[in-house]
């Protein structure tokens, strides 16, 4: 997930799911008088966390801070969305913490960015520490998604397979959880987070076409191949999606894709 235009036109599924988000727990969220020091970690391109998040948190804030693994994104955010308050830097939240940024913020949010991460404890106590004591966070991310069993089912065939090697490393650690809620608030109390919310929501999402599906996939693609493989690597794709009966024609011209989506949200505060 490198290409920041075509991310920033092709994410309405991210963005539905994170306004859904916002919207839930919005009367939870505690603000300062003033100065509230917010970090969106996982921000890619920067529209979630300048058109969304902006709209949710006061106006007074000291400072929004965005963060993202890829260089390119954050480079594509600063260029576009940067201004006196707003920024963006690379950060691995998986990784080692900055000092700097250790007990530095009053709120933390995350959207669509923890389900690719392998090392969830790693990820999870980093971002305990970013907070103060009191501080809360707000994340949403995948749990079962039918876009990994096509990953799954295309890195068995003779065709694609050597494209997508390794790969188990890209599905969500709670793909195949029966009970991902559980899972997730065991791992929350151990860390030290108090006043855990998790919900799990099954969703679908209408597409225009299958060229809008192709886009979409396209922009979250984590398996690097050269382009023309890539288009037939598509063709295969939305074959094996219609074989799974993953969209329903809609009105005849819309497709509803993947109506087994599991959609996680968590609300925690910093004990
Ligand atoms: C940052 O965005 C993401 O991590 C999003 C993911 C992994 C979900 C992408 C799902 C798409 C594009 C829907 C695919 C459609 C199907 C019919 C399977």
């Amino acid at each position: 997930m490198n290409n920041a235009e075509l991310y920033e036109g092709n994410n309405n599924l991210q963005k539905r799911d994170a306004l859904d988000c916002l919207e839930e727990f919005a009367d939870k969220m505690m603000w300062k008088r003033s100065g509230d020091r917010i970090i969106d970690i996982g921000c890619g391109d920067g529209s979630v966390t300048v058109d969304l998040l902006k709209e949710f948190i006061p106006e007074n804030f000291e400072l929004l801070l965005g963060c993202d693994v890829s260089e390119k994104m954050v480079a594509f955010a600063n260029v576009h969305h940067k201004n006196e308050r707003t920024s963006f830097t690379v950060l691995d939240i998986a990784g080692r913490l900055p000092e700097e940024l250790r007990s530095n913020f009053n709120h933390a949010f995350s959207s669509y960015t923890f389900h690719w991460i392998k090392d969830q404890e790693a990820a999870f106590n980093n971002m305990f520490d970013l907070l103060v004591e009191g501080g809360q966070c707000l994340l949403t991310l995948l749990g079962h998604n039918p876009v990994f069993d096509v990953y799954r089912i295309l890195a068995e065939s003779n065709k694609c397979g050597c494209w997508l090697h390794g790969v188990e490393r890209f599905i969500s650690p709670y793909h195949d959880s029966q009970y991902p809620e559980q899972e997730i608030r065991k791992l929350m109390k151990k860390i030290g987070f108090t006043d855990i919310v998790v919900t799990c929501q099954e969703k679908s999402f209408i597409y225009d076409s299958p060229e809008a599906v192709k886009k979409a996939v396209q922009a979250v693609n984590p398996f690097s191949m050269p382009k023309e493989v890539f288009d037939d690597f598509m063709i295969d794709y939305l074959n094996v999606v219609r074989d799974m009966n993953l969209i329903d024609e809609v009105n005849n011209t819309n497709l509803r894709a993947g109506r087994s989506i599991y959609s996680l949200s968590l609300f925690l505060v910093q004990s």
